[in-house]
């Protein structure tokens, strides 16, 4: 029997998943949550404790010390590791490791991973995605390099604060003598990666796009911003390659320590939205996923690496080949909680009740809803801003609330995602919000595609341990996606034909209600 392991290393936690490809089944899964394991790496939400809420660093250790100890807790459960044919993974995008070039030889006659990362550290900490520190290196990167749109055109996103890119470039300003120093930058993706051959893995499609260093006509690295970003960047990074690859066996460590079989391949790392588009089926063009979270996400598969000329989008390599969008909207639950608390509401009077009692469109009572300082559209200034009839303004409708800001958030999404060009099809859409038919309801009507709702809880360890079947078993994208991410059958909403009119005719207006928000 050949099985495949999925890891993913989240902001928050590693977890496993490992499947019987041939048969259809997940076999078994695991996790450890960093918080809660591993106490004494002090970052109990993912990330350390900084005095300036902008800096938003981890711990590298803590990455190495996850793996073992999920590693052994799989062991001891009689996972059969030995009978695994192929790993990969996912890591959260963006965060970067710095080391000196003897990591690519640290793990020989190690007793533990982070006894053999502690000595090549060159810098202890690691900026993740929430950190937003950058913008003085983002401003320097576009202006060297021709512009916000000129690096779009070129890596498919603008300078984003939280993208390698900007933050290798602070780190070698601010402490020049470490970062020369530094043999090799990973991303969390290709770091755990390299653990695991025991070697310096390099960086897949998928991950390396998020850096703000990748040229995506041609998936080498882009010349002219490796040196707009800092000095002698070129020869600190692995070699960009396609997700699909096999890019070495397990490290005969994981064979002593784990019983992991002398043979086993792995297939290159990616980022956790490139393997979540894998896990929820969504890897050709024609079907969108939304996952509904704390923040909300919009993703894709792209034939073409078209940009949004906005500014807000970005394009990853999607691991079935070709590209893939991620719109990222910070107002998703966290929006819904607060106008649930202003209510008191319960979640059936929020999820059921408020939809049966207003009408599409809410009689035109509409909401921004930037409860929090908003990323898609670029709203620094926090607070919803209403418009409507007095009892909307005056909040003695709290239904037409709920409804106002369910068919913002919709509405949002439909129009920053009109420049990927191809309008879905059909919308899965993932998450704990997924489970209320009022909202599913209002995204098939602003979307007028049928949405499907998915049970996966871990979507990108799933990806990864499909993309593992598929790297190093040949098993189909199609047959996959087909036996692990079919849709809960039943649950699929279809379009109202009179709802879409409604929303078709809404859109502009809200629109220009956003433009001058
Ligand atoms: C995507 C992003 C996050 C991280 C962590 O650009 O910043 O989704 O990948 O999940």
């Amino acid at each position: 029997m050949a099985y495949y392991l999925g890891l993913d290393s989240s902001t928050q936690g590693l977890c496993a998943l490992l499947i019987d490809a041939a048969g259809g089944k997940v076999v078994l899964e695991a996790a450890v949550n960093f918080g809660k394991d591993l106490p004494e790496y002090e970052c109990p939400q993912g990330f350390l404790a900084h005095p300036d809420p902008l800096v938003k660093h981890s711990d590298p250790l803590l990455w190495a010390a996850a793996l073992d100890l999920l590693l052994g807790r799989l062991r001891d459960q009689g996972a059969p590791l030995a009978e695994v044919a192929g790993i990969s993974g996912s890591g959260q995008q963006h965060g970067t490791v710095y080391l000196g070039a003897e990591f690519a030889t640290a793990l020989d006659g190690a007793d533990s991973l982070v006894e053999a990362v502690r000595p090549c550290l060159t810098r202890l900490t690691s900026p993740i995605w929430m950190d937003s520190s950058t913008s003085a290196e983002c401003a320097e990167i576009e202006a060297a390099c021709g512009g916000a749109e000129a690096v779009r055109r070129r890596t498919g996103s603008s300078a984003i604060e939280r993208f390698a890119g900007p933050q290798i470039r602070k780190f070698a300003k601010a402490e020049p003598e470490d970062y020369a120093d530094t043999g090799i930058i990973h991303l969390v993706s290709s770091y755990l990666c390299s653990l695991l051959i025991g070697g310096s893995a390099p960086i897949d499609f998928g991950d390396g796009a998020g850096m703000n260093l990748l040229d995506l006509a041609s998936g080498q690295w882009d010349g002219p911003l490796l040196e707009a970003t800092a000095p002698g960047l070129g020869k600190k990074l692995p070699p960009p390659v396609p997700s699909h690859r096999v890019v070495g066996e397990v490290a005969p460590y994981f064979q002593a320590k784990y019983g992991l079989a002398k043979g086993t391949r792995v297939v290159a790392w990616s980022g956790d939205n490139p393997n979540s588009l894998i896990g929820v089926g969504g890897w050709r063009p024609g079907t969108a996923v939304i996952s509904l979270g704390t923040s909300d996400t919009f993703f894709a598969a792209m034939p073409q690496p078209v940009v949004d000329p906005d500014g807000y989008g970005h394009v990853f390599g999607n691991p079935a080949g070709g590209f893939m969008c991620l719109i990222a909207f910070k107002n998703g639950s966290l929006a819904r909680e607060a106008v649930k608390e202003q209510f008191g509401l319960s979640w059936k009077a929020f999820d059921v009740d408020s939809f049966a009692a207003t009408p599409a469109g809410n009689n035109g009572n509409l909401m921004l809803p930037y409860f929090v300082p908003e990323i898609t559209p670029l709203v620094l200034r926090e607070g919803p801003r209403y418009r409507g009839d007095q009892d909307f303004l005056a909040g003695k409708t709290p239904a037409a609330r709920v409804r106002a800001l369910v068919e913002a958030q919709a509405m949002s999404m439909r129009l920053h995602s009109q420049w990927i060009g191809e309008k879905p099809g059909t919308v899965r859409v993932t998450g704990g919000a997924a489970k209320s038919d009022g909202i599913c309801q209002v995204l098939a009507d602003v979307f007028d595609a049928t949405v499907e709702r998915l049970e996966t809880g871990s979507s990108a360890a799933l990806g990864a341990a499909l993309r593992a079947a598929h790297g190093v078993g040949g098993f189909a994208w199609a047959d996959l996606a087909a036996t692990f991410c079919a849709c809960v059958p039943g649950k699929s909403i279809r379009p109202l034909p009179a709802h879409v009119a409604v929303y078709r005719e809404l859109l502009p207006r809200f629109a220009q209600f956003a433009r001058e928000g």
